[in-house]
């Protein structure tokens, strides 16, 4: 492993307006506030990498603002002008006597990634052990006024080469919004549904009219942090409960499988803390027999290539929110913009370091704060 210092952090965040809003059952986001950071070694080698909190908790408790007072406050601090045996040692680094905060010490750990794909001049794929070239892509649809509104969008999903449609679904725009959706689309390609948590499992019976749609997946139907009750609606359902919002580390994941809560695991690096974990996570689906895929979250570029390598790991079987750069914005911070190939794979770099560029011109355009980290010593203050 290459052993790294980071020297410097420059956080900023930057505004990037989505194409159009997103909703999903517990909210609506319609302009992204983004923060990225970019780290400097001591030998100079840059990477950049985002955080993937959204504005308001309404997927987790983590915001911008929260992740942008823990990096600054308690994590950067940890890490700046520390000499590092390898990125996999910085999950435990950030994590000591810190609770929380996954998505704040995601950003940090997965840029330490980048930056050690940069120092060993090797695509971040190899670097995080990636066997994959292409990745099959999903879409995931936000929820939509009517059922004949989604069925139009999953129709042209389909048309574009999408391997897999993901509707997201809330009571009272459910099953007949399935319906529609499965109509339209017909019986072969793939379909799941996600709710974010917005049922009970008073909720049950009604959810398992869905197991008439042959859906991949039903991911987060229940609250956030349950998992037993999401043990006793996967007993109630034919359909495979993909679990999102609940996995949270490593310990929740096996859990998860103890419990038998669910059978596929959404698997997001923000959300679970970084790399290491993720790839930990992956590591004991594999051996337990599920299947992982990696979700989204409405990230910029820089994120995206993060999520793409991840993605290139053997157990990401099932396709990955991965949509191209232009299905979310009208100009993406990085070059070349990620694409799908007309076929619904994502083609996975295989350049150094994140394998895109990063468009600083673009980003200085669109940054509307920045506050700049060093290391007070060169010698670790840990
Ligand atoms: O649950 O996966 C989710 C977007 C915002 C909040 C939660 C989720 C999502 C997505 C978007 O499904 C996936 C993407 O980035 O395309
Ligand atoms: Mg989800």
């Amino acid at each position: 492993m290459t052993s790294f210092c980071v020297d410097r952090i420059a956080l900023r965040e930057i505004r990037l307006a989505l194409k159009e809003p997103f909703r999903i059952s517990s909210g609506v986001m319609q302009e992204r506030r983004i923060a990225l950071l970019e780290l400097t070694d001591r030998d100079g080698a840059v990477a950049w990498a985002e955080c993937v909190a959204f504005q308001r908790p309404i997927y987790s408790s983590e915001t911008i603002d929260t992740a942008w007072l823990a990096i600054t406050e308690w994590l950067a601090p940890r890490l700046l002008g520390v000499s590092v045996e390898g990125p996999a040692a910085v999950h435990a680094l950030l994590g000591e006597n810190i609770r929380g905060h996954n998505m704040a010490k995601a950003a940090l750990e997965m840029g330490c990634w980048g930056l050690v794909a940069e120092l060993e001049q090797r695509p971040l794929s190899a670097v995080v052990g990636g066997v994959r070239e292409r990745i099959p892509t999903g879409i995931s649809l936000g929820i939509q006024a009517t059922p004949a509104n989604l069925a139009e969008r999953a129709t042209a999903a389909v048309a574009a080469g999408y391997r897999k449609i993901k509707v997201k679904i809330e009571p009272g725009r459910d099953v007949e919004f399935v319906r529609a959706v499965r109509q339209a689309i017909g019986p072969s390609i793939g379909l799941m549904v996600d709710a974010n948590s917005a049922y009970t499992l008073r909720d049950a019976d009604h959810l398992a009219q869905l197991d008439a749609f042959d859906l991949i997946m039903l991911e987060q139907p229940l609250g956030d942090d349950d998992l037993v009750r999401h043990a006793e609606l996967q007993r109630r359902l034919s359909t495979p409960v993909c679990l999102d919002e609940s996995i949270t580390s490593v310990d929740r994941a096996e859990d998860m499988i103890t419990l038998g809560s669910g059978r596929i695991v959404n698997i997001k690096p923000g959300r679970v803390g970084g790399f290491t974990p993720s790839i930990a996570i992956h590591d004991i689906c594999q051996r337990a027999g599920l299947p992982v895929w990696c979700g989204g979250m409405l990230e910029s570029g820089i994120g995206r290539a993060y999520n793409v390598a991840l993605a290139s790991l053997a157990n990401f079987s099932l396709p990955g929110d991965l949509s191209p750069s232009a299905r979310y914005w009208a100009r993406d911070i990085v070059s070349p913009e990620w694409t799908m190939e007309s076929d619904g794979m994502v083609r996975v770099p295989t350049a150094p370091g994140l394998g895109v560029a990063v468009d600083t011109d673009f980003i200085d355009s669109i940054t509307v704060r920045t506050q700049e980290l060093a290391s007070r010593t060169a010698v670790a203050v840990a």
